[in-house]
């Protein structure tokens, strides 16, 4: 005998499956938006330690000189990466939040361990995010050291990550096509999603276009959202400090010292290191902010200066600035860059000597090296075999 139906009870059996169908397609909306997400974390991640480790020479690694360019494309990838991120995970904010609220809030151990990792997940890629704009927008509301809480961050949600992609795994699989896994959930991609995702992918597309020009030339009139723009800066090139904001002045009686490990102490006079050989150089100079410009260099290789102070070929360069206080008054140069040719004491740029903001007298630039390793107002040089 038919039973009648129950009207109630089938609205409810409709609304259970309307919305057991949103969710899947939240779900995969959220995973794509995951696997997305996942790719310009663990980039972000490399990229960082990779700045980071050029940055503070572990000892167990020595970054290399060449290619040239190499340092421009990591970090490159990790600002303009960074950037472009931003729509994105806004976009996987807004299709999970409403699980923050979902009940029972804890099903079974697995559950228990996704909703505690919320916290530093996004927590800490929120944080990353909103404290690498505000670097590289030279904006320091925070109280902290940018480099040093951006770097332990870093490792937080790269874990908190792993843990997530892991718990997440199942659902990920669940990105293959509908129809080929058969079953009762074979649907077709609905147009909604699609057109969410070809309008996140937009807007990330967007914020690339008009920001990568500040580190690959050719797109330089599109980088509407940079800083710091290629060619625009005294001599035609930006400057991060400039000399009135180090206390650096014209001086007059300026000499450049070579001392430390070395067989001959040298002090040199801007005329003795003018009469040195001359090499001119095409090399960018990549700031960790994410801008990049090439110029043309002119002046003395370094390592003609320490071969003549008597230096062993293992030691290691202390470049220090006229600048008298300030975070990036010294640097530290490894054998691979002072060995390499193309590494200079600058005297010139873009053929005119260098002007005070660029580092008058004398500065260094040397291949796959990030700006703030390339010393301005260079006056001594200590080496040291340790
Ligand atoms: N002495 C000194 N040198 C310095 C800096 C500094 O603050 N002090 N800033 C560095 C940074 S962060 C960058 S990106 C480059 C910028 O070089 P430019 O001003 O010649 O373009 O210089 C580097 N050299
Ligand atoms: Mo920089």
């Amino acid at each position: 005998m038919l039973r009648r139906p129950d009207p109630a009870r089938l609205i409810t059996a409709i609304g259970r499956s309307a919305a057991r169908e949103r969710d899947e397609r939240d779900e995969r909306t959220a995973a794509w938006l995951g696997v997305w997400l996942g790719v310009s974390f663990t980039v972000a991640f490399v990229t960082g330690l990779i700045s980071h480790f050029m940055q503070h020479p572990p000892g167990w690694a020595v970054w290399p000189s060449r290619p040239v360019g190499l340092y421009r494309l990591t970090q490159g990838a990790h600002v303009i990466g960074g950037l472009v991120t931003i729509p994105l995970l806004l976009a996987k904010l807004w299709t999970v939040y409403p699980r923050l609220w979902q009940w029972p809030p804890v099903r079974s151990a697995g559950h228990a361990l996704e909703r505690a990792l919320v916290l530093p997940l996004v927590g800490g890629a929120l944080f990353q995010l909103v404290t690498g704009l505000f670097n590289i927008a030279y904006f320091y509301p925070f109280p902290f050291f940018f480099t040093a809480a951006h770097y332990w961050t870093a490792y937080i949600v790269f874990g908190a990550l792993i843990v997530h992609v892991a718990n997440e795994w199942a659902k990920v699989r669940g990105l293959r096509p509908a129809a080929s896994r058969g079953g009762p959930g074979a649907r077709p991609v609905g147009p909604s999603r699609r057109g969410f995702l070809a309008t996140v992918a937009g807007a990330c597309g967007l914020v690339g276009l008009t920001t990568v020009g500040e580190t690959f030339t050719p797109l330089g009139g599109l980088a509407l959202l940079a800083p710091r723009r290629p060619g625009v800066g005294p001599q035609r090139l930006p400057v991060n400090k400039t000399a009135a904001a180090a206390g650096v002045t014209r001086d007059q009686a300026w000499r450049l010292v070579v001392t430390g490990d070395v067989a001959r102490e040298l002090s040199l006079s801007l005329t003795e290191l003018r009469a040195m050989p001359r090499h001119v150089v095409r090399l960018p100079i990549t700031c960790v902010e994410g801008w990049s410009a090439e110029a043309t260099w002119a002046g003395v290789r370094l390592r003609d200066v320490l071969h003549a102070a008597g230096v062993d070929a293992g030691a290691r360069v202390r470049v220090e600035s006229l600048e008298a206080g300030g975070r990036y008054r010294v640097s530290e140069v490894d054998p691979p860059h002072w060995h390499d040719e193309l590494t200079l004491l600058a005297l010139e740029l873009n053929g005119a000597p260098l002007s005070l903001d660029h580092g008058y007298p004398c500065r260094l630039i040397a291949p796959d090296r990030p700006g703030v390793l390339q010393t301005k107002w260079i006056a001594r040089l200590v080496v040291h075999t340790s």
